[in-house]
C-alpha cells in the first residue's frame, strides 16, 4: 500500500478542553488542522492493530473528516474501524460501542450541544477504552504533539461508503459500518424495565401522553427506535427527529432557552412528560406542563428512585457523583442511604475511574448532564427513560390517582429539603475581562479581604455573610491525579454557595459561568419549598453579582443564557 507522509507545520491553539477540541468549522478546514490534530491523537496512543471506533452528531463536516481519520489511521497501523452508518453515532451509543466491542478507543465527531453549520462548530474528541473521555494525561499529551508535529502519514485508498452497512477492506485496515442505533437499544433494554414502561404508557395513552425533542440533532433515530417502535407511541410523540448537519439552525441545547420547540409544544399541547436532548446525545432536559426538573434535582431522585430500576436493584448502587458546581441535592441522598458520595471537577472525564473502580453508580452535572456506570459518558435517553421508569413504577402503587413530574419533585423536597440552584452564562465576553474577574477573586483569596463581609440584597433587604473562599482542586482516589484552578467557590454562613467559572467548551472568546446554590431545609413548607427558583435564588444572586463586581469586569448587564 502506498503511504504518504505530508510535511506539515504546528497550528496554536489545539489544545483540547473540557470535551475535546472544538472551534470554527473553517478553522478546522485550513489546510493541514484536522490531519495534524488526528495524526497527534495517533502519536499519542497504542496504534498498532488498534481498534478504532468512529462516529459523531452527524454535524456538517463529518463525513469529510470520517475519511480522514481512516487515511491517516489506517497508514499508523489501526487495524481495525468501527464506524457509525452515514458517520452517525451518539456519543452514548460510541461509549458503548467502545465497550463492547473492547475498542482500543475511539474518535467522536461533535462539538455537542454548539451550533453546526458551515458557518458554525465541530469538534473532534478521543475517548479511551473504557469508553469516557480521554483523561488529561493523554488530552495533554495530544496537545504536545501538536506544538511539534512536522508531518502526518496518509494511505491512498478509496473513500469508504458510509452509507452502506458492512464490512469492507480498507488498505491494510478493515473497516465496518455498523447500524448506529440497535446495539443502543439493547443496552438501554438490559437496564430498564421495558415491559412496565409500555404498559404505563399504553394505558395513559390520553392523560399521559409525552414528548420528546431531538433538536435535530443524533438522538432522532434513537428515540424513534425507542418510543415510536419499541413502546409503539404515535408519531406524535417526538419531533425534530432527523439529524440534520446545520440541525436545521437550531442550538441544540436542552435548556428553557434554546430547547424553546419543545417547551412551546408543551405548554401548548398540555404535554405532562416531555424531553429534549443536545447534539451529540448526551444532555438532557425533563419539561412537563408547569413542571421543569433542574439538572442537580434530577439526578438525586434518580438516585432516591433507584430500586424502581432493575439495573440498580440487581447491581446495587455503590456510590454518588456530581460535578463541583452541581447543587448538593445528590449529597443527601447518598448522606441518608448510606452510599459513598463524591464532588469531581466539571467534565465526564473525572467519573470514569470511579466507576472503573466499582465506586460509583450514578452520577450528574448541573449542565443536563445525567448518566450512570453503564458508560463512560452522560447519557440524555438513558435519563429520559430512568424518569419514565420512575414514574411508572411510582404510578404502579397508585392505581386512582396519576403521579407527575410535580409529585415527585415535592416528595423529594418534603423529605431532602431544596437546593435552589441557577447557572448564569455569559458568553463570549472579551478574555481579558474574563481574567479580571478571575484575578479579583485570586487577589481576595490571598488577602482574605472577603471573608467575614457582609452583602445585603437591595430588593429583599436580606443579608448574606461571607464564610469562606477558595479554589476547587481535585485530587482523584485512585490515580491520585491532580487537577487545579477547577472554580471558584464563595460559601455564606447560611450554606449557600457562588461559583465562578471559565467555561472550557467555547469555541470563541471566553465564557464565564456563574453558578448559585442555597438550601431551604425541608421543614420550612411547602410554599418556601415550591418557589420559582428565580424566587428563591433573588436576593443570592444580587450579592454575587455585587461581590463579584461581574458587570463591571464583563461590561454586562445581563447573561446570555439562564438555567
Ligand atoms: C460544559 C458543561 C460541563 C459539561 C461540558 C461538556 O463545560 O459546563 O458540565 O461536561 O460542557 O458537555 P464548560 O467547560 O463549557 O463549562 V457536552 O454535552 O459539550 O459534551
Ligand atoms: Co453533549
Amino acid at each position: 500500500f502506498n503511504i504518504k507522509e505530508i510535511p506539515t507545520n504546528p497550528f496554536e491553539g489545539q489544545k483540547p478542553g473540557t470535551s475535546g477540541l472544538r472551534k470554527r468549522v473553517k478553522v478546522f478546514q485550513q489546510e493541514h488542522y484536522t490531519e495534524n490534530f488526528i495524526q497527534a491523537i495517533f502519536d499519542s496512543i497504542d496504534v498498532k492493530n488498534s481498534t478504532l471506533v468512529i462516529g459523531g452528531d452527524g454535524r456538517y463536516f463529518s463525513p469529510e473528516t470520517v475519511q480522514t481519520i481512516l487515511k491517516i489511521g489506517s497508514a499508523n497501523g489501526v487495524g481495525k474501524f468501527i464506524v457509525g452508518k452515514d458517520s452517525i453515532l451518539s456519543t452514548p451509543a460510541a461509549s458503548n460501542i467502545i465497550r463492547k466491542y473492547k475498542a482500543t478507543g475511539g474518535i467522536l465527531l461533535t462539538a455537542s450541544h454548539n451550533p453546526g453549520g458551515p458557518n458554525a462548530d465541530f469538534g473532534i474528541k478521543y475517548n479511551v477504552s473504557n469508553g469516557g473521555p480521554a483523561p488529561e494525561n493523554v488530552t495533554n499529551q495530544i496537545y504536545e504533539k501538536t506544538k511539534t508535529i512536522k508531518s502526518y502519514k496518509v494511505i491512498e485508498a478509496i473513500p469508504v461508503d458510509l452509507s452502506k452497512i458492512g464490512e469492507h477492506t480498507y488498505g491494510p485496515s478493515k473497516v465496518a459500518v455498523i447500524d448506529s442505533v440497535t446495539d443502543y437499544i439493547t443496552l438501554l433494554e438490559s437496564i430498564f424495565d421495558f415491559p412496565l414502561i409500555k404498559k404505563f404508557l399504553d394505558e395513559h395513552e390520553s392523560d399521559f401522553p409525552v414528548l420528546f425533542d431531538g433538536l435535530n440533532g443524533v438522538t432522532g433515530p434513537y428515540a424513534r427506535a425507542l418510543f415510536v417502535n419499541t413502546f409503539g407511541l404515535p408519531e406524535s410523540s417526538i419531533q425534530n427527529c432527523v439529524p440534520l448537519p446545520d440541525f436545521g439552525g437550531f442550538h441544540p441545547d436542552p435548556n428553557l432557552t434554546y430547547a424553546h420547540t419543545l417547551v412551546d409544544a408543551v405548554e401548548k399541547n398540555n404535554i405532562p412528560f416531555g424531553a429534549a436532548s443536545d447534539g451529540d446525545g448526551d444532555r438532557n432536559m425533563i419539561y412537563g406542563k408547569g413542571a421543569f426538573v433542574t439538572p442537580s434535582d434530577s439526578v438525586a431522585i434518580i438516585a432516591h428512585w433507584a430500586d424502581a430500576i432493575p439495573y440498580f436493584k440487581k447491581g446495587g448502587v455503590k456510590g454518588l457523583a456530581r460535578s463541583m458546581p452541581t447543587s448538593k441535592a445528590i449529597d443527601y441522598v447518598a448522606k441518608k442511604k448510606g452510599f459513598e458520595y463524591f464532588e469531581v471537577p466539571t467534565g465526564w472525564k473525572f467519573f470514569g475511574n470511579l466507576m472503573d473502580a466499582g465506586r460509583l453508580s450514578i452520577c450528574g452535572e448541573e449542565s443536563f448532564g445525567t448518566g450512570s456506570d453503564h458508560i463512560r459518558e452522560k447519557d440524555g435517553l438513558w435519563a429520559v427513560i430512568a424518569w419514565l421508569n420512575i414514574i411508572a413504577s411510582v404510578n404502579k402503587d397508585s392505581p386512582n390517582k396519576l403521579i407527575g413530574i410535580n409529585d415527585l419533585l415535592n416528595e423529594f423536597y418534603s423529605i431532602y429539603g431544596r437546593s435552589f440552584f441557577s447557572r448564569y452564562d455569559y458568553e463570549e465576553v472579551p478574555s481579558e475581562g474574563a481574567n479580571a474577574l478571575v484575578a479579583n477573586l485570586n487577589e481576595a483569596l490571598k488577602t482574605g479581604s472577603l471573608d467575614n463581609t457582609v452583602y445585603t440584597a437591595t430588593s429583599s433587604s436580606t443579608s448574606f455573610t461571607v464564610s469562606g473562599l477558595y479554589d476547587f482542586e481535585y485530587k482523584d482516589p485512585i490515580d491520585h491525579s491532580v487537577s487545579k484552578n477547577q472554580g471558584q467557590v464563595i460559601t455564606f454562613t447560611d450554606g449557600s454557595r457562588v461559583v465562578f467559572r471559565l467555561s472550557g467548551t467555547g469555541s470563541h472568546g471566553a465564557t464565564v459561568r456563574m453558578y448559585v446554590e442555597r438550601y431551604v431545609a425541608a421543614d420550612a413548607g411547602v410554599a418556601e419549598l415550591s418557589k420559582p427558583a428565580a424566587e428563591g435564588l433573588q436576593s443570592l444572586i444580587e450579592v454575587a453579582l455585587e461581590l463579584s463586581k461581574l458587570k463591571e469586569f464583563l461590561g454586562r448587564e445581563k447573561p446570555t443564557v439562564i438555567t
